[in-house]
């Protein structure tokens, strides 16, 4: 990065201490979430990847089973939250205006407004961006990378960090692979390049095709991070 004015050192000291703060307040999230037995997921993609249509699919399979909250971030107005509580779940939208990603700062105060969801779920849906927000934990348990079948197979490669910093990838849209030359194999290959650990599953927010999984996928961490509580 470049800044007029400034030095390269000086830059970086300033980054390391943004980064620094935020981590503190992430724990702070974290152990707020721990106390209320609170899984929370971010989900983080690149704009319109489906991650609104995969937590109205999600809230709609998922709401008679156990509290859900979420948290919209996005740079203006509030479309994704209101159609969250379309589907009767609590969402709190955060405007973050030039800023391109949701810090530690603005997940603890949204979460602090939402309505108790003790044992439940917590979505954060981040700001559209393959980028910045890889580098801002928020105090989730895991940062879901939704990948749309449109997007281009390389993507993993051009955005590593984002993939690196990702337990599970959904490759969403699937339903619309019958009318794109999608490479599902090379994807994945490229993924896992990137990140050996990361997971995957196929899944279509329209039809609910894969859904089934995810869900099994949630059930499974959320019980695994109950019982490392436990310890
Ligand atoms: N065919 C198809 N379309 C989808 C699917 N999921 C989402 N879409 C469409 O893709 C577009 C973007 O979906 P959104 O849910 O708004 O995506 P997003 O990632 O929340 O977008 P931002 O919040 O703006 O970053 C919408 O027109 C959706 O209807 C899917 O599985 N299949
Ligand atoms: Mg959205
Ligand atoms: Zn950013």
């Amino acid at each position: 990065m470049h800044v007029p004015g400034l030095s390269q050192q000086r830059i970086v000291q300033i980054e390391r201490d943004i980064l620094g703060k935020n981590d503190e307040l992430a724990q702070v999230n974290r152990a707020r979430f721990a106390a209320a037995r609170v899984f929370a997921l971010n989900l983080v993609s690149s704009p319109g990847a489906g991650k609104t249509a995969l937590l109205v699919k999600t809230i709609s399979d998922l709401k008679g089973i156990r509290p859900i909250a979420v948290i919209e971030g996005d740079q203006q107005t509030s479309n994704d939250a209101e159609r969250i509580r379309a589907t009767g779940a609590p969402a709190i939208q955060v405007n973050t205006g030039k800023g391109c990603h949701l810090d530690a700062s603005m997940v603890g105060d949204a979460f602090a407004r939402l309505p108790a969801i003790d044992g439940g779920l917590l979505f954060i849906e981040n700001v559209g961006n393959l980028v910045c927000p890889a580098a801002f934990d928020l105090g989730e348990a895991h940062k879901v990378v939704v990948f749309s079948t449109t997007e281009g197979e390389d993507k993993p490669l051009k955005y590593p960090d984002m993939f690196a910093a990702s337990s599970l990838m959904l490759i969403n849209k699937i339903d619309l692979v019958p009318n794109l030359d999608f490479d599902l194999a090379r994807t994945v290959e490229y993924a896992r390049r990137v990140n050996p650990k990361i997971e995957v599953l196929t899944v279509s927010a329209k039809t609910g095709e894969g859904m089934k999984a995810f869900y099994a996928w949630i059930a499974k961490r959320a019980a695994s991070l109950a019982a490392d509580a436990a310890e």
